[in-house]
């Protein structure tokens, strides 16, 4: 093996980049983040499958609305006056940090009741789920050719985190046999 202890843990770094690289979900897709009632955004919520890493993109008019991270109890009674968070862009691009329920809704008069809020329960990437996923934005794959795994497909963005974790498997296990 040609490989040198550091260039194997460079590569492993690398690996787990590219993993780490979640999707990037648009919030009621071309309908954005309204109170016009397009869309159910729980509904949307459910055909999804949301992880850890992966970010939430909120367009909007921020004249007419806003984004707010609530509790739990603030989310069912709809009410706006203690949130979490506050994003007000019209674009806010909000990453799912932890594997745990988060609850969203717009803050202006009367929007939440008529159904601009969402559940996500964002949960811990597992390999078999990352086919679910949608393909990364385009500006995730620049990583991607810089990739061990590159190498040995040329198909889908979406298949590379379930590749990612088997180079990295197998690059750890490389490893551990260096070691011991
Ligand atoms: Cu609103």
């Amino acid at each position: 093996m040609a490989l040198g202890k550091s260039q194997l843990i460079c590569l492993v770094m690398i690996t787990l980049c590219g993993v780490c690289f979640g999707a990037v979900y648009r919030v009621g897709d071309s309908s954005g983040w309204s109170s016009r009632g397009l869309v159910d955004y729980n509904e949307w919520a459910s055909t999804k499958d949301f992880h850890v890493g992966d970010t939430l993109t909120f367009s909007y008019n921020n004249q007419f609305h806003n984004v707010m991270q609530v509790t739990n109890e603030d989310y069912e009674s709809c009410n706006p006056a203690s949130p979490i968070a506050v994003y007000a862009s019209g674009s806010d691009t909000i990453t799912l940090e932890r594997p745990d329920n988060f609850y969203f809704l717009c803050g202006a008069p009367g929007h939440c009741q008529a159904g601009q809020r969402v559940e996500i329960l964002a949960t811990i990437p597992t390999p078999d789920d990352s086919f679910t996923s949608p393909s990364p934005t385009p500006s995730s794959s620049p990583a991607e050719v810089k990739s061990p795994s590159s190498a040995l497909s040329s198909g889908p963005a979406l298949h590379f985190s379930k590749l990612g974790l088997g180079v990295t498997m197998f690059v750890l296990s490389t490893l551990l046999g260096f070691v011991f």
